[in-house]
């Protein structure tokens, strides 16, 4: 399965594969979106396929959606299961206290939701996705569409006064329109470079009327699985 595949390819399969060790039978298992987490898919259905493995999966996207019922997983909805043992994802960015930075695949809100509904968050990357300081991956934030202007003005303002390098936010494109995330909202993606403090960032986002989330998760991940492209995991 992996013999063709690219030293990073390699470092998300090898991830994935490690992360679906964690899974047992019976499990409720959230599913995350991204490339890394789509090899998580694809493993959990051969242990489903192969094993027979009984899990219930909640996607976080309607593309892991497809997926996982392509690969044999069940699909059940959060509110179905109503709380998971374990979620696995993707990230962006993670630092030494495991927090991070996601939503570069635009689905950070129901990952959020997702992954505060469960027991576990594992999170699955390979090794460039180490950061000292999280922000010079472009922080996104899930804003409704209705006067996405006057809000992306206010957390402009806003930056001045936190302890962020950048201060710019730009609306993430599809083509010529806005992206469109799954919940029908918009995303900003603020260019921060350096974020001194996480946590206040977070918080202060969030307190807008116009913000629904943001994809820092803090105090959220318990464990990160990195894969390297020789093949070795290393767990943490
Ligand atoms: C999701 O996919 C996101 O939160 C994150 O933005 C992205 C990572 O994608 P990939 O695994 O393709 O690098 O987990």
């Amino acid at each position: 399965m992996t013999t063709e595949l690219s030293p990073i390819d390699k470092a998300k399969f090898v991830a994935a594969k490690k992360a679906v060790e964690f899974v047992e039978d019976g499990m409720r298992v959230g599913l995350g979106t991204g490339s890394t987490a789509a090899w998580m898919v694809r493993c959990l259905g051969e242990r489903v396929r192969e094993e027979g493995l009984k899990i219930r999966g909640v996607p976080t996207s309607t593309r892991t959606a497809s997926l996982a019922k392509e690969m044999g997983v069940e699909v059940v909805s959060l509110d179905a299961a109503k709380w998971l043992d374990v979620t696995i994802d993707g990230a962006d960015e993670f630092d030494a206290e495991l927090n991070l930075i996601k939503g570069g695949g635009g689905a950070l809100l129901q990952e959020k939701i997702v992954a505060t509904a469960s027991d576990q968050m594992i999170v699955i990357t390979d090794a460039s996705k180490e950061v000292d300081t999280l922000g010079a991956f472009p922080l996104p934030v899930e804003v409704i569409p209705f006067g996405w202007q006057t809000t992306q003005a206010l957390i402009e303002e806003t930056l001045v006064s936190l302890d962020v390098l950048g201060r710019s936010a730009s609306l993430r494109m599809n083509g010529e329109s806005p992206y469109v995330t799954d919940e029908g909202n918009h995303i900003l993606d603020l260019h921060l470079k350096r974020i001194g403090d996480a946590r206040q960032t977070a918080m202060i986002l969030n307190q807008m009327p116009g913000v629904v989330e943001n994809g820092l998760f803090i105090d959220i991940c318990d464990t990160v699985v990195i894969g390297y492209g020789d093949g070795k995991a290393q767990v943490r």
